[in-house]
């Protein structure tokens, strides 16, 4: 091929997106139950990455193929544009989040049309858009008044310099520091503020169980969705508390009931109700309970009160301790301490010289150094009075009858969800703080509450902005301030999916109708490392505007995938690891190739420069075989048997190809793709080919690959004078009865495997003549039998109880005995004469491979060549 007729999808692309946009093909005029197609919409950071490109290349082949299966197909894309990184950048360039943002989507947009993704840009939403975050704060109203609202007291990180709060993600790492603030390099310490949440734990049993469900989900996110929703069995036991005020008794819950008799202490935690007490009239609690709650404290640290816990079992006295490794807002806030039996009290009793006092004891396990290393499986209790001798569950239950002050309980791991944020660039939380009323809502019809201008400042902005934060009481009209905590941006992508189907909607943040007939998204790609947070907080949000009445379903996504990773040098691109490959070096449709090719879309896969060409060469192959057609090439009418065979490896391949759209295995895909771009040229090279045939064929070729490499698909399909565009064109169908193809090609491929091992064999190298003969008609039906029967049966008897095989007599004795044999190893055949069309058909393989005349027949009586064919395996004889 002259290098003037090489493809390059940077020369085609603008024409064809122009075409796409004019003829609208990805837009969606009306919401009717589409397929809908999402992938997870990017944080607006100014480019592309590979990840993203993997990650849309994925939705965009599937969204595409789903369209021309005649599906209407909703294919949006948005922005998720607030954030931190936005307001970093504001200070770094002298910009303004807003701006800066803008400019990144611009980017953005641009290189995902190079990439020939086709998205509804008609339904394109913008999280910082105040038409879309006023549903956020509309949201928090709802979800206010439906109780699932809470503001508590909460510890945050503070940096007393900047006199500010500071995110996870504004603590740093300096030269000589762990924790410092990200402006000023101060170590940061803990503060406790009043803080907003989601009552997403009020969803917990629920979010688990939904899980059950969720078939199409992978089962590693729901594994680490059951984790992190974290169930446990256990139970609430109340312990007496001696020589305090206030506090007379202390629940604690716990797992293992059938320790109780091992409690040597019992601990809270810092923020425990009983250790403020405490501290009240003790010196040493109350400077624990500071450090604990401002500073890190050692993990296993603590403080003994001068309180004393009652076992309700035992009638024992304990000491009471406040630890940090108690968690406030975990159970109860409260441990019963059986340090003999769980890893932590143990870490915690050698620490604090607690005693240590074993109550079960291992059963098959050999018994453990109980000073050194507790045991914690279940086993015999011991030391446990009335219970000695029982097993732990049996032990649990009778305790649980037995004790008053103990009942079965469950709590959960999963916390509610802190959504307040001390920054800028996010919805501004819909609320006013008065002196007189306390926090009050923003009423519905003063929403959105708007972001002022930004201004530079340390600390939090909104703080500055005194326009914004100096307001009257909604519901008294004194002067008040406004909230200046921001929303977490996870709020903005708990319901985007939603926006999409109604973008512009100014009465409601989506259609419900609409919604209810759409939902669940039919496929949702995106990362892994998003198992948890998104993918938890959008099935929450689903439940919580199901129970507000703005929705039917509850679950949001059938089926999720989640891409693997594009590794560089063995290891994930990424900046810091200075392996990044941008999407634009090799070419944006190469790139698309290469991503869908390398692998299946879950598994990860390495970037080399060798497979990224072989994906290059593919295109140019693809398209110089339509290039090269021109009025003058040469054509045949006439039908021969290979003629045949090519058109049934053409219906192969479609069938093959589609189940693997069907299972996102492009990869696997883009191997049949090649293969029949690679028979389709031999068939060229081998005679002149017949017309229909061949143009069939390279028809199927622009329609399969199209979803890959969009502009490809059209340049072939264009060059091919196919109707209209390939992207609306129909999906190709086999003409013939596929059921037997995998039988058909397996026994082509043995054909040629043994003829290749027979000339290597006996080194014949310019062999005359090859001649295949097809096993006599009862091998057939011997066979036949062979494969009905059931394990059990005695084949030999059952073949040759049929008079035909009696006929045929000692060969069939023999032969039928092979089947016996073999009986588990039979593979399907075809019928004799089926075999022997399918030979015939493909024998021009033979004769090209080996440039030689090759005969395929059927056996004749009593031939002595045939007696060695078999169903499936003919005879070959090579002269
Ligand atoms: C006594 C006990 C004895 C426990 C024993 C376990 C083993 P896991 O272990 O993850 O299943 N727990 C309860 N509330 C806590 C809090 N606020 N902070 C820290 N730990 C707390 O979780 C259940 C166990 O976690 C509970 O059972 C309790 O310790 C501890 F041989 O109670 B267990
Ligand atoms: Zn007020």
């Amino acid at each position: 091929m002259s290098p003037a007729n090489r493809y390059s999808s940077q020369v085609v692309q603008e024409y064809w997106q122009y075409t796409w946009d004019r003829e609208g093909v990805y837009e969606l005029a009306s919401v009717d139950d589409p397929t809908y197609v999402l992938g997870m919409f990017p944080y607006t950071s100014g480019t592309l990455h590979m990840g993203h490109v993997r990650n849309y290349a994925i939705t965009d082949a599937y969204a595409r193929y789903r369209r021309m299966c005649g599906d209407d197909v909703l294919h949006p894309m948005g922005w998720d544009a607030f954030g931190l990184p936005a307001e970093n950048a504001a200070h770094e360039r002298y910009t303004d989040p807003k701006s800066w943002t803008d400019a990144c989507i611009d980017q953005m947009r641009e290189e995902m049309d190079t990439l020939g993704f086709g998205y509804d840009w008609e339904r394109e939403i913008t999280t910082c858009d105040p038409d879309y975050y006023r549903w956020n704060q509309y949201f928090f109203r709802q979800f206010h008044e439906e109780g699932l609202v809470e503001y508590k007291a909460a510890d945050v990180n503070w940096c007393p310099d900047c006199e500010t709060v500071l995110a996870d993600a504004q603590v740093v790492e300096s030269d000589d520091h762990d924790g410092v603030c990200w402006r000023c390099d101060t170590p940061v310490g803990r503060r406790e503020l009043d803080q907003w949440f989601f009552s997403i734990t009020d969803y917990a049993e629920e979010l688990l169980e939904g899980l059950d469900d969720l078939a199409d989900w992978p089962e590693s996110v729901r594994e680490i969705q059951r984790n992190w929703i974290g169930r446990r069995e256990g139970a609430t036991v109340t312990f007496g508390i001696a020589d305090d005020t206030d506090h007379d008794e202390v629940d604690v819950f716990t797992t293992r009931l059938d320790t109780i008799c091992g409690a040597t202490y019992l601990a809270v935690s810092p923020g425990h109700d009983l250790a403020r007490t405490l501290a009240e009239h003790d010196d040493e609690v109350a400077a624990y309970v500071d450090d604990a709650r401002t500073d890190d404290v050692a993990e296993f640290s603590g403080v003994e009160t001068d309180a004393t816990a009652v076992n309700p079992v035992t009638g024992e006295e304990v000491p009471v301790y406040v630890a940090a490794y108690v968690l406030d807002d975990v159970g109860t806030g409260a441990v019963m301490g059986v340090p003999a039996h769980n890893e932590r009290d143990h870490a915690f009793a050698t620490e604090q010289g607690v005693p240590i006092e074993q109550v079960i004891e291992p059963i098959d396990e050999t018994p453990t150094d109980i000073e050194t290393e507790p045991f914690t499986g279940q086993g015999m209790l011991t030391k446990s009075g009335e219970y000695d001798g029982l097993a732990s569950s049996a032990a649990r239950e009778r305790l649980l009858d037995d004790t008053e002050a103990a009942r079965e309980d469950v709590t959960y791991r999963l916390r509610d969800w802190l959504i307040s944020r001390q920054r800028y660039w996010g919805t501004p939380i819909p609320v006013v703080h008065c002196e007189e009323c306390g926090p009050v809502l923003v009423p519905e019809d003063e929403l959105p509450v708007e972001l002022p201008e930004f201004v530079q400042s340390r600390g939090n902005p909104l703080e500055q902005a005194e326009e914004f934060v100096e307001t009257t009481c909604p519901d008294c009209g004194e002067p008040a301030r406004r909230e200046t905590d921001t929303m977490d941006t996870f709020v903005d992508s708990s319901w985007y999916f939603l926006r999409y189907l109604s973008p512009d909607l100014d009465s409601a943040a989506f259609d419900s109708e609409v919604a209810n007939e759409t939902l669940p998204v039919d496929v949702y790609v995106g990362g892994e490392e998003h198992a948890v947070l998104h993918l938890l907080y959008i099935r929450f949000f689903t439940r919580a505007l199901a129970d507000i009445g703005e929705l039917d379903v509850r679950e949001p996504v059938q089926k999720l995938l989640n891409q693997g990773t594009v590794l560089h040098s063995g290891e994930k691109m990424s900046k810091t690891k200075d392996n990044v490959v941008s999407p634009h070096e090799y070419g944006a449709e190469t790139t698309r190739l290469f991503v869908l090719s390398a692998a299946h879309p879950e598994q990860d896969f390495e970037w080399t420069a060798r497979d990224v060409s072989s994906s290059y060469d593919l295109q140019q192959q693809l398209f110089g075989m339509v290039d090269a057609l021109t009025e003058r090439t040469a054509f045949r009418e006439s039908e021969e048997p290979h003629d045949e065979y090519v058109a049934r490896e053409i219906d192969r391949t479609v069938a093959a190809a589609t189940e693997h759209y069907e299972g996102f295995r492009y990869h696997r895909a883009v191997s049949e793709i090649r293969v029949l771009a690679g028979l389709l040229g031999q068939y060229r090279e081998f005679d002149t080919p017949n017309e229909a045939v061949y143009r069939r064929g390279l028809g199927v070729l622009a329609r399969l690959i199209a979803p890959i490499t969009p502009y490809l698909g059209e340049e072939m399909w264009n060059l091919l004078r196919g109707e209209g565009l390939v992207a609306e064109a129909d999906w190709p169908e086999p003409d013939t009865d596929t059921s037997r193809f995998e039988t058909e090609r397996r026994i082509v491929e043995t054909l040629r495997d043994d003829v290749r091992d027979i000339t290597d064999v006996a080194s014949i190298t310019n062999p005359d003549e090859i001649e295949v003969v097809i096993a006599p008609d009862w091998k057939y039906d011997a066979h036949e039998i062979a494969q009905a029967a059931d394990e059990t049966d005695a084949l030999v008897g059952k073949i040759m109880g049929h008079d035909q095989m009696q006929a045929v007599g000692e060969p069939a004795q023999s032969y039928a005995a092979e089947l016996q044999d073999r009986k588990r190893e039979l593979r399907p055949v075809l019928p004799g004469d089926e075999e022997y069309d399918l030979l015939t058909r493909a024998a021009w393989l033979l004769r090209d491979e080996f440039e030689t005349d090759v005969i395929v027949r059927r056996a004749e009586t009593d031939e002595d060549l045939a007696a060695k064919a078999k169903p499936g395996k003919p005879a070959i004889h090579i002269s």
